[in-house]
């Protein structure tokens, strides 16, 4: 069984040795996959038509889009103005009256205990608000200051952890599908399956790190374990650094999402935004994933 800490020291080592040649090499296939998923527009209230639908496109395909936008005097906007596109604004604990959430190292305060986005430390791979009842559908992250060491973002696809589990550990994958784990942050708490199934389409929810509590069934145990290991192993990760005025598109029922630690006098700055997917535009986007391998009838719920 693998423990917290090994998986932290595997980070780590990683962090701290830059240069590492697997390191390299996974950064450079990143790059090449994200140039693909990365939309250049002037600004998301002016799109074009084309733009949209190519928007559309490769949210649907990829599970996450780079939206690159040319700089705005209030560069909030640009986020603001996905709401049209990707349903209500869904608000975090800690949102603005917008409903923005700042993402940015506020050194020592007692929010770092609460709240990972408010430090400078690694962000492991997670779904965001899985202590919600109703989590995200969509997850907006836009970059207004990137840091110039580390604070690298990172992705795994659900369908990738959904793959190597039907191969590898088929009895974890039915288990995930039947039994509901509690994750709980501060007063917010919900229970909930790792893996659900609705009309042919799985999504996942997932986290694991020192700020959250989780109670987790016996039968889970292992699964959750083997998860864990898996999303947070560099080899299985899309790694990239989002740019000043890049906004993430994610997926949050498809893909998991962290970030690497950086140093503390980086004043690295995100803004969040999280949407329900309810718009006029709703029926453009395909969220979950509809797997390859498809799992026998008594795995599903
Ligand atoms: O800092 C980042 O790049 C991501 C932060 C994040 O995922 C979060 O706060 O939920
Ligand atoms: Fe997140």
């Amino acid at each position: 069984m693998l423990s917290d800490n090994s998986q932290i020291g595997e980070l780590d080592k990683f962090e701290s040795n830059f240069e590492t040649k697997n390191y390299k090499e996974i950064i450079e296939a990143s790059q090449v996959y994200i140039s693909k998923l990365t939309l250049k527009i002037s600004k998301v209230s002016e799109i074009s038509e084309s733009d949209l639908e190519n928007l559309f496109v490769i949210f649907n395909k990829f599970k996450f889009v780079i939206l690159e936008c040319e700089p705005l005097l209030n560069i909030q906007d640009n986020l603001l103005a996905l709401k049209k596109y990707f349903g209500r604004i869904k608000r975090h604990k800690r949102s603005l009256e917008n409903g923005i959430s700042v993402i940015e190292n506020l050194g020592n305060s007692p929010l770092s205990n609460t709240y990972l986005a408010t430090t400078n430390q690694t962000h492991l791979m997670h779904t965001d608000g899985p202590f919600e009842i109703e989590p995200p559908k969509i997850v907006a992250m836009q970059c207004e200051r990137s840091s110039k060491e580390g604070g690298l973002s990172q992705i795994v696809y659900a369908e990738s952890v959904y793959e190597y589990l039907m191969k590898n550990h088929f009895q974890e994958l039915v288990d995930l599908f039947t039994y509901p784990l509690t994750i709980t942050r501060d007063h917010q708490t919900a229970t909930q399956k790792i893996f659900v199934e609705q009309e042919g389409r799985i999504s996942m929810i997932f986290r694991a790190d020192s700020i959250i509590s989780t109670t987790i069934p016996l039968q889970l145990e292992k699964a959750f374990n083997i998860i864990k290991h898996y999303v947070n192993c560099l080899n299985n990760q899309l790694i990239f650094k989002l740019q000043a005025n890049q906004i993430i598109l994610l997926d949050n029922t498809s893909v998991l999402h962290g970030r690497t630690s950086f140093p503390c006098n980086e004043a690295r700055k995100l803004n969040r935004l999280w949407f329900d997917g309810n718009s006029e535009y709703s029926h453009h986007l395909q969220l979950g994933f509809i797997p390859r391998s498809k799992l026998l009838n008594n795995g599903r719920n």
